[in-house]
């Protein structure tokens, strides 16, 4: 048993402080650095156990995504490059809390209990996003892979796309990729500059984008593969990592949240932008109109450009193929209305967190995937992919028809099919206006958005709040849902749920009625309820206006 003499020597040079209790949250573990050392060593030896069990290469992401600097986290990442499996978020919940003395019966019981076989091999990759406190925890991860007897390959800093992509390659055996930071960039940019040649005569101000990269990785990852585009893309790079503080005013979350540009961006009226997140995941596009108005295309709307092209693309190609569009209560009403009614393709609605939303989308043969703050990708079976691939290839296919297969395999190829990936959906968009000669104008203005505001309420246990119909219910506390329901009643095109988050502390609110102003005076009585049925904690949520 010399590996759990590592283990046990060198847990207490990762100690836990005694007490401390964490969740595997929406995605992973998030919360205050300092209080993270002793996971991150305990998701290493995890990470190992998952490696043995699935006979494959786990990713480990040391991250907090959108949350402050001061945050930190950690993600696994199984085998297909997808979320960890559930009873695993719980087998890491529980090493993660295990007192100092009780860790080695904590790893005991997930050996017996999954049957492992400790003499197979483990790998792990580690990644790491831009944060102060990502070198230390990523090394606490290896120390915990190491000291479970397992390899690690440590890839540093990159984005949380790019550490599931290379997870994806490696157990593909290459199929998916080279499981190279260049090739990933390799990869992208080709299938890119396949698809930009379809679009004619793009001027300059066509090729522009203002990228803001939150001062976090995506920003010296988007330079690195500016270089593969041969200047089919001219981005202008802002908050890029050099000086301000990660996430602070900036980045995917809050522009959505806020619904304002963020500062550090400099840019002329009607130039189209987008923001990423702290780890490069999530993406929305905006601009300002001449009467200096801010225009938000966030996920719902970003969901819209990429079904409307793909569907289009099936039909010129004559493909039988099912098409659907996966998203959360979050999606603004107008676009789940356009897309059934208009678009008519099949929208399917799914609890919060990525990991529900592809697995729903994988029931598909092209799913398309996108939770309203940008996080989001598209899913092709494998028989969708054959057939695509087969019509491409096929000598007898009339001209049209192939141009068709030869412009979805490439957009098949362009989008990172693991998870969702600010930089390769970023491509994917651009292909598309692009290719359909769309200003981030005319994109906008495929339906208008209902106005919306999101809130949060501080309450003593946020458990308390318990849902159902993927999240547009409550069933606890008794009486909230009847009062929500009595007070959307008053609003024209109201609608309204609250849900505890899986990441922070809080319960959210999300409102959307005809106006802004009705949109936040429903979002303020619904935070109301929500404190006065919730045990909320401090003073009641005041007006917004
Ligand atoms: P929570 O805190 O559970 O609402 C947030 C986002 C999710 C997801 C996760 C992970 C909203 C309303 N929620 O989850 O969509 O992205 O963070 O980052 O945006
Ligand atoms: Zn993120």
């Amino acid at each position: 048993m010399a590996e759990f003499e590592a283990v046990l020597q060198q847990s207490s040079l990762h100690p836990k402080p005694a007490g401390l209790v964490l969740q595997y949250g929406t995605a992973g573990f998030r919360t205050n650095a300092t209080q993270l050392d002793h996971v991150m060593y305990r998701m290493g030896l995890l990470a190992a156990l998952r490696s043995r069990n699935t006979k494959a290469v786990i990713g480990v992401m040391v991250t907090a995504s959108h949350n402050p600097e001061e945050d930190n986290g950690v993600k696994l990442i199984d085998p297909m490059g997808e979320m960890l499996k559930p009873e695993w978020e719980a087998y890491a919940t529980q090493l993660a809390n295990a007192e100092q003395e009780d860790l080695l019966a904590a790893l005991k019981a997930v050996i017996e209990k999954e049957a492992i076989n400790m003499s197979q091999q483990a790998n792990v990759f580690v990644g790491k996003d831009t944060r102060s406190s990502s070198s230390s925890l990523s090394q606490a991860v290896l120390d915990g892979v190491a000291a479970h007897g397992g390899h690690s390959k440590d890839y540093g800093l990159v984005t949380t796309p790019q550490l599931h992509y290379m997870v994806c390659c490696q157990n593909t055996q290459g199929k998916y990729g080279e499981a190279t930071v260049e090739g990933y960039y390799n990869k992208l940019s080709r299938a890119f500059i396949q698809l930009t040649k379809n679009a004619s005569n793009r001027t300059d101000d066509q090729k522009h984008l203002c990228v803001d990269g939150a001062n976090g990785v995506g920003a010296p990852k988007l330079r690195e593969i500016e270089r593969h585009l041969k200047a089919e893309l001219q981005v202008s790079l802002f908050n890029d990592c050099t000086s301000g503080k990660l996430n602070h005013q900036c980045g995917a979350d809050f522009v959505k949240v806020q619904q304002k540009p963020p500062t550090g961006v400099e840019v002329a009226a009607g130039e189209r932008c987008c923001s990423f997140d702290g780890d490069a995941d999530r993406i929305v596009y905006y601009y300002t109109d001449s009467e200096g108005k801010f225009h938000l295309l966030d996920g719902d709307k970003i969901a819209t450009l990429i079904s409307t092209f793909l569907k289009e693309l099936l039909t010129q190609a004559g493909l039988d193929l099912q098409i659907a569009v996966v998203q959360t209560a979050y999606a603004n009403g107008s676009s789940t209305r356009y897309m059934e009614n208009t678009l008519k393709v099949t929208v399917t609605c799914t609890k919060t967190g990525v990991k529900h939303l592809h697995h729903a989308a994988k029931e598909f043969d092209v799913g398309v995937y996108f939770e309203a703050n940008g996080h989001g990708t598209v899913v092709f079976s494998e028989a969708a992919e054959e057939t695509i691939q087969q019509l491409a290839q096929d000598a007898n296919a009339n001209d049209e028809r192939k141009r068709a297969a030869l412009l979805l395999q490439n957009t098949m190829n362009v989008i990172n099919q693991a998870v969702g990936d600010a930089i390769s959906d970023m491509l994917l968009i651009e292909a598309i206006l692009a290719i359909k000669g769309l200003t981030v104008q005319q994109w906008d203005a495929i339906y208008s958005d209902l106005p919306n505001r999101q809130l949060k309420v501080k309450v003593s246990d946020r458990r308390v709040i318990d849902t159902t119909d993927a999240e547009r219910r409550v069933v606890s506390p008794a009486g909230l849902q009847e009062a929500i329901d009595g007070i959307v009643k008053k609003y024209k095109l109201g609608r309204s749920f609250v849900r505890p988050s899986g990441t922070e502390d809080v319960v959210r609110v999300y409102a959307e009625a005809h106006t802004q102003e009705s949109a936040d005076d429903l979002a303020h009585e619904v935070s109301l309820a929500v404190h006065r049925l919730a045990a909320g904690v401090g003073d009641e949520p005041k007006p917004l206006h």
